[in-house]
């Protein structure tokens, strides 16, 4: 079983998301533990300080390395073996996707390391975490959001947690493309109808709809993914069909003015 253990100065910030949704509902199944740490009972001074000033000076403050060290010693007492990760949440890690999820979810203990202010003092990249991972290329003010991104992402890919919802294989980036629009009743809302070939029951004709949309908003959206997608010869086909709808788009019709 995957036990998760996250060490952070707001255990309130990650208790409340996980408990509840899939990640609870898979704690209470017994598919994954998850625990959260305070780091402040990993401090030995009478002011539980977590922070200091950076050395060579500057603006902010900068998080003490050594109760990282505590923590990860009370949480991981023989060290990480090689079926775990310490993961630094960081804006200089390396970008976290979903292969790295699906690494996660098989994994014996995840542990991740939350930070605040301007950042963790470096010796625990060095001396703790196994790896430094970032969410994306935007601005969070510290580890705990990213944390629960990446829980929910690696828990939800635990055989079983999805229960009657579904199954992980079949969303979007499983097979490298963005998913199909999705549409339920009623069939017209506010004058915008529901796509025909979602309502001609046939079942054929609905799949190859969904792909091709899933295709087309890859290729609007996304056009990177489809250099590393597994396609098949039908995608291949279905993607020259949106090349050639495209192409005819923005062709005047000249037939009309011939007499
Ligand atoms: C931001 C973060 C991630 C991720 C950890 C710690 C302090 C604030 C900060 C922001 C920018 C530059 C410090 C963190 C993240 C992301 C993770 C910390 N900060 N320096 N920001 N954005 N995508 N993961 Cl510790």
């Amino acid at each position: 079983m995957l036990g998760i253990d996250v060490v952070t100065i707001f255990p309130a910030m990650v208790e409340g998301p996980v408990r509840d949704g899939i990640v609870r509902r898979a704690a209470d199944a017994g598919l994954v533990r998850i625990g959260v740490h305070d780091l402040r009972a990993f401090t030995e001074d009478r002011h539980r300080t977590v922070d200091d000033a950076p050395f060579g000076g500057g603006p902010g403050m900068v998080m003490k390395a050594e109760p990282f060290f505590r923590a990860r010693e009370a949480v991981v007492p023989a060290g990480p073996g090689p079926r775990d990760a310490i993961v630094l949440l960081s804006p200089r890690g390396v970008p976290f996707d979903q292969p790295t999820a699906e690494r996660y979810a098989a994994l014996d203990r995840l542990v991740l390391l939350c930070g605040r202010y301007e950042g963790i003092d470096e010796r625990v990249r060095d001396g703790v975490a196994t790896e430094e991972v970032s969410l994306g290329d935007f601005v969070l003010t510290g580890g705990e959001v990213a944390a629960l991104a990446v829980i929910e992402a690696a828990v939800r890919l635990i055989p079983g947690a999805l229960g009657d919802e579904g199954s992980a294989g079949a969303d979007s980036f499983a097979d490298g493309v963005l998913d199909c629009p999705h549409y339920t009743r009623p069939a017209v809302v506010r004058g915008r109808s529901v796509p025909e070939a979602l309502l001609s029951g046939d079942h054929g004709r609905i799949r190859r709809w969904r792909r091709k949309e899933a295709l087309r908003a890859t290729r609007q959206r996304r056009p990177e993914l489809l250099r590393t997608a597994r396609l098949s010869a039908e995608d291949r086909t279905l993607l020259r069909e949106i090349e050639d709808e495209e192409t005819n788009a923005g062709v005047v019709q000249t037939a009309a003015c011939e007499d």
